[in-house]
């Protein structure tokens, strides 16, 4: 490694001294890259050595998404040479940030899970904590987005890079996973041992990729699997090309939507071999008793997508060890904890017994045992068939993911306050009362060294320069900014640092998507994945309300604002396609009229992915929070706006709730229905939005241009949207929630218009943000379900 910039230079150029294309970028990458790759890989030894010899329990995070977003600079920036190698690049000639630009993106993920698991990463890696991550390595990410006449299409992605790509492959630790076949008892050294007859195999070959810490020295691991060919014979019958070309589909792609595409045999697929590929490892791989395993190894696994790992550790146990049920199950129950993050009903994972069987026959057998037990447990309690049905796992030919997940597992989170709540309080409330003390909470964090010292280097700049950088390791010492929040000469550098922001996107908007923005004008950016209950619907309606007043009213002529959307609709989610399609129609209209022009301006980025949320969470004023209350779990984009200065517009949904715990009602614009009111509307089915629309003339007007007016294109285009506002009486409460939504914009304009009192504002968020660093919780996660701190006491 190198403590300075001439070091880092004469060694950079020596080795560019020996490439071909001397003066190509995408050399300087390659030659960087390889650089840092060196670097990380000593420490990266160096931490396995210890973990070793010190024996530390070490946690296995399974998750079935890690969107990683790029990775050359957030490495330079933990291992603490951004600045010199930034400077030493420039002196050579080399625009460090073009560099970057260039690494391919592993986009393995779809949205908030997969990114979390992301953060999670970089937190463990930063506290020094043995936690490592366990995934699969699609070839290709999410798809990429491109825009046709205003619909979304989408393209594949390839990430993988093979020459430059970070991980390395672990040929010798390779391993064949069973599929298919046949269970037929057998007899092994005097026990009875299930015996699988005529499986396919499917090879499974680990890359390991480093995960860097900050400022420190531990490189922890994030291992994904690869599905190969497997030399095993075939089962009779099977067609060779057919067996190749299944094996091949196995990591080719992520799905770009757990919850529509489930029953999905090729799901079932992957879901099992990264929970077998990773726990035989974990197995074989420990270095204590077995019997001792819960004491040297937690596992945690993200949403029910890895809930295989139950059964599978069973088997496991039982099977290639020779446990007795009792003793594997407490293994078991004391190894694997949970995490639930949606209670949307579609999205909770349920598999049919009979894919289940054939696919997976004695996986199929545990957990058929496993409700068995569950039941006669649950047997003596006075419970209503209602109740029952909701404790079963395994129901009408239907296995149900999360009550499996629940019963194996020993703890079990939801991922905000509210969240947990609903789930205890009704989601799983059977569940909650057989377990009382299995549930627990803990609000989910992002990675503040990605989300501000990474994406906003002038605001970190600033910050540190106030209060020292202290921060940048205790992401609660943001504290210290409240003692700037009056100070006049502090809030104008804010500011300054805001437009700073606003112009490099505006520039980027520009050169993209050839729309020119206004940097003075309020940013209000809704950025996520485009779904019903996040209601980017209403958010675009309400546009098209403000248009129709500008055009109809002569007095009315508001701050100028730039209205900023990004995110993908699930190729097979049609009512999403056409809030994209709207979206861009209504852009289209408002950005080419001459008076609009003036007050509105929409801009859709296109594609939107990790790389480009980096320039638009900095660049934002208003941060658009506007799901259905009780719908979103927690978010996470509403805490990375929040560090970067922004205020959150939203509802009492989710994590906003705990961010206006943090800031006070007066630095934060809440509306709208509670998460109580909506589930009352639910239960009794009163909600009737022609009852609104009725006595709401501009409400009138937009539904009317909407169904058969000018945004609709009459050939079918919106009929989705029609058939959920109209046919469905709208789930999701647009119309309900509107009118408050409006009334909320309106406050939050008039407060923008005293600038220093946003700047104020603003400062409060950024300094109350600390809590929502990933750092935060892990810790918790660390000293409440895992125990990483201790030494395992058989050591002591
Ligand atoms: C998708 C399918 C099945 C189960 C869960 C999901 C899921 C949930 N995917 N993303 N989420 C989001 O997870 C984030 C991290 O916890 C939350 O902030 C967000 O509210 C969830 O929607």
């Amino acid at each position: 490694m190198f403590s300075s910039k001439e070091r880092f230079k004469e060694n950079f150029v020596a080795r560019l001294e020996q490439r071909e294309d001397k003066e190509s970028l995408q050399t300087v990458y390659s030659v960087l890259t390889a650089m840092v790759k060196e670097w990380t890989y000593d420490d990266w030894e160096q931490t396995n050595q210890q973990y070793k010899e010190q024996k530390r329990k070490q946690l296995y995070y399974f998750s079935i998404e890690f969107l990683m977003g790029r990775i050359l600079g957030q490495n330079l920036m933990n291992l603490d040479v951004h600045g010199f190698v930034e400077e030493g690049l420039k002196e050579l000639g080399f625009d460090l940030h073009a560099i970057e630009e260039l690494e391919p993106e592993p986009g393995l993920g779809n949205g908030g899970l997969g990114r979390l698991a992301a953060c999670f990463m970089d937190s463990l890696a930063s506290l020094q904590l043995p936690g490592h991550g366990c995934g699969l390595r699609y070839k290709g990410g999410l798809f990429t987005q491109v825009f046709q006449d205003g619909f979304q299409t989408e393209q594949p992605t390839v990430w993988i890079d093979e020459k430059e790509g970070w991980g390395i492959r672990r040929e010798e630790l390779s391993l064949d996973i069973p599929f298919f076949g046949s269970i037929e008892p057998g007899i092994e050294s005097n026990r009875l041992k299930p015996v699988l007859k005529d499986a396919e195999w499917i090879k499974a070959v680990p890359y390991d990729y480093p995960i860097v810490g900050a400022a420190g020295k531990t490189v922890n691991t994030l291992r994904l699997w690869q599905a190969e060919v497997s030399s095993r014979p075939l089962p009779k019958g099977k067609p060779r090309t057919l067996y190749e070309q299944e094996t091949a589909e196995v990591t080719d792609r992520l799905y770009p939507d757990a919850s529509l595409d489930a029953g999905k045999i090729l799901r079932l697929k992957q879901q099992y071999f990264l929970c077998s590929a990773s726990l035989q490892t974990i197995v074989k791989n420990r270095d204590c008793p077995l019997s001792d395993l819960a004491r040297h190894v937690a596992i945690q696994i993200n949403d029910t997508h890895p809930a295989l790992a139950i059964p599978e550790l069973m088997r496991i146990l039982m099977d290639e060890e020779g446990m007795q049920w009792e003793e594997a199950w407490g293994i078991v129950n004391h190894t694997i904890s949970y995490t639930n993050h949606t209670i949307l009903e579609e999205a909770l994972e349920k598999w049919s017994s009979s894919l289940l069987e054939r696919l997976l026959p004695r996986i199929y057998m545990i957990i058929q045992e496993i409700d068995r037990r569950f039941k006669e447990k649950t047997q003596q309690e006075p419970l209503d068939e209602w109740q029952r049905k909701k404790l079963a796992i395994i129901e009408n030919g239907v296995v149900h993911m999360a009550t499996l997940a629940v019963v194996g597992s020993y703890k079990v989170n939801g991922v905000a306050k509210l969240h947990t709540e609903i789930l205890k309080v009704r989601e799983m409330k059977e569940l909650n009362d057989h377990f009382p003390h299995k549930f627990h909470n803990i609000t989910n964090g992002v990675a503040h060294r990605r989300w501000l010292l990474k994406a906003n280097p002038e605001l970190s700049s600033l910050i540190t320069s106030a209060v020292g950088d202290e921060w940048i390791r205790e992401p609660i010492k943001l504290h210290k900014l409240h003692r700037f929040s009056k100070d006049p000469a502090f809030l104008q550098d804010l500011q300054a640092v805001k437009i700073a922001k606003k112009r490099q996107l505006a520039d980027y908007i520009k050169t993209h998507q050839d729309i020119i923005v206004d940097p003075e004008s309020v940013f209000d950016a809704q950025i996520k994945r485009i779904h019903g209950y996040k209601r980017q619907l209403m958010n675009i309606l309400h546009i098209q309300m403000l248009y129709n007043r500008i055009l109809s009213d002569r007095s009315f002529r508001p701050y100028p604002r730039t209205f900023i959307f990004g995110g993908k609709a699930a190729p097979s989610y049609r009512y999403a396609k056409e809030v994209i399609k709207l979206i861009n129609t209504v852009a289209d209209q408002v950005n080419n009229d001459p008076l609009a022009k003036k007050h509105l301006h929409i801009v859709f980025i296109e594609d939107y992915s990790v790389s480009k949320a980096e320039k638009i969470f900095p660049a934002s004023d208003v941060s658009e929070q506007i799901s259905t209350a009780s719908k979103e779990a927690s978010g996470t984009g509403n805490m990375k706006f929040m560090m970067n200065g922004a205020i959150t517009l939203g509802t009492f949904d989710g994590a906003n709730l705990e961010i206006v715990e943090q800031v006070g009602e007066d630095n934060a614009f809440i509306f709208g229905l509670t998460a109580r009111q909506v589930m009352q509307f639910e239960k009794e089915q009163s909600y009737y939005p022609p009852d609104i629309i009725q006595h709401e003339p501009d409400l009138q007007l937009v539904m009317a241009q909407l169904l058969e007016g000018s945004l609709s294109d009459g050939e079918g285009n919106i009929s989705a949207i029609r058939n959920q506002l109209v046919d469905c009486n709208d789930p999701f409460f647009v119309l309900k929630d509107i009118q408050q939504y409006g009334k909320a914009h309106e406050r939050l304009l008039s407060a923008f218009e005293n600038s220093l009192a946003w700047q104020e504002m603003s400062v409060v968020n950024i300094a109350q943000s600390g809590i929502f660093s990933s750092d935060r919780t892990i810790q918790e996660y660390s000293d409440e379900v895992w125990q990483l701190g201790r030494v395992p006491s058989n050591l002591l």
